[in-house]
């Protein structure tokens, strides 16, 4: 197999809710669409889905731009290769970028299952025909809306809610959803902004007595060691995010017993080859795995939706359907979820057309390779 052409697409969609973390707020945002073209004309797509800021990872659009445009896909094209699993070897050289990585390693692999007529979720080992979405849901303004943001999601049928905190939106918000809702399958993400000051501790360790599934990077992704401690002192399992970038993260935060449960992000990876070994690595360590989400288009959204599928992936993930995020998606049809189950698609490839008309009508920007 052989790519001959490659192209980048810069595509921005307005979300239908703006989205707060403890470090940014977005109403709409630009992802990379990848398209990777072999000799008989196929094509698979990939989506670079960092956000536009370097406040989650370092990486930002622009820099995925360049990197993609400049190293990756200069890597790939005219090489002669097998199995997806070969492509990240073509840019082995270049440290870190691991979005930037990711939607280019989810093109080939969707190339590659076109071309063997192989659904995508079959093609990287999956076993589920089906896999349950969670919903994430930002920093609201006040109590009274995050608390009408879960009813809309309880009602639509997600059986899993995970809430965004931050120093100041921790204990309270959590006490009043939790009251409401005694038996929610029910966690909180950090996304890092916690450190062992006295008072963020203290929050901490308040957390505990909510029955949540987990605690979700309270520290910074560097700092393994206090998530060490912390996993010490609390019984709600600590659960790593952006502290695992690479598969030896793992292996360390792993050997020094900092989580318990893993979310695993094709983005923050560097792609499907490399959040299926995490997911390997993690089931052989008996820590619980999901499939974390950044607001994908719906080509990353399906791609997460047949890693999901894998065996290893028993919590619920950040796969919900596409109309929580956007009005209309780039695949036809968008990613539906029922009682907040997603169907894995036994088509070839993807499992999705992807809609060009609506890509072509929101592009920013366009490169050819
Ligand atoms: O930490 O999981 C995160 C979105 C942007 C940046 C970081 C995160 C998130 C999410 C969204 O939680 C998950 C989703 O795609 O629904
Ligand atoms: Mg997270």
């Amino acid at each position: 197999m052989r790519v001959t052409a490659a192209r980048l697409h810069r595509v921005r969609l307005p979300l239908v809710h703006a989205f707060t973390t403890s470090s940014h707020r977005k109403a709409g945002l630009d992802h990379i669409l990848v398209e990777l073209e072999d000799s008989s004309g196929a094509i698979g797509w990939g989506e670079i889905a960092s956000p536009s800021d370097p406040y989650y990872a370092p990486e930002t659009v622009e820099s995925c731009w360049h990197i993609a445009e400049r190293y990756l896909l200069p890597a790939v094209l005219g090489q002669e290769w097998d199995e997806p699993e070969q492509v990240q070897e073509f840019w082995a050289k270049v440290r870190g970028n691991q979005f930037a990585k990711a939607g280019v390693d989810v093109a080939a692999w969707v190339l590659w299952s076109t071309l063997r007529d192989v659904p995508l979720a079959k093609a990287l080992g999956g076993t589920r025909s089906e896999v349950t979405a969670g919903v994430s849901l930002g920093i609201e303004p006040t109590i009274d809306d995050l608390l009408a943001e879960v009813r809309r999601q309880v009602d639509a049928g997600y059986p899993r809610v995970k809430l965004k905190i931050a120093p100041g939106w921790d204990v309270e918000p959590v006490r009043a959803v939790r009251a409401q809702y005694p038996e929610l399958d029910l966690h909180v993400d950090a996304n890092g902004i916690y450190s062992e000051s006295a008072d963020h501790l203290a929050a901490l360790l308040a957390l505990d007595e909510f029955g949540l599934t987990m605690i979700e990077q309270p520290f910074a992704p560097r700092n393994l060691l206090a998530h060490t401690r912390l996993q010490r002192a609390v019984e709600t399992p600590v659960c790593l995010d952006e502290s695992v970038e690479t598969l030896e993260d793992l292996e360390t935060a792993l050997s020094l017993g900092a989580l318990r449960v893993l979310n695993i992000k094709v983005s923050r990876m560097g792609g499907l080859t490399a959040a299926r070994a995490a997911h390997d690595l993690a089931q052989q360590s008996g820590v619980a795995v999901w499939c974390g989400g950044m607001h994908e288009f719906g080509i990353g959204r399906a791609a997460n939706v047949a890693l999901s599928s894998l065996p290893g992936f028993t919590l619920p993930s950040d796969v919900s359907a596409s109309d929580k995020y956007y009005a209309r998606d780039v695949v036809t049809p968008p990613v539906i979820a029922r009682s907040g189950v997603v169907q894995v698609p036994e088509s070839a490839g993807l499992g999705h057309g992807v809609d060009i008309h609506l890509i072509a009508a929101n592009t920013i920007a366009t490169v050819e390779l």
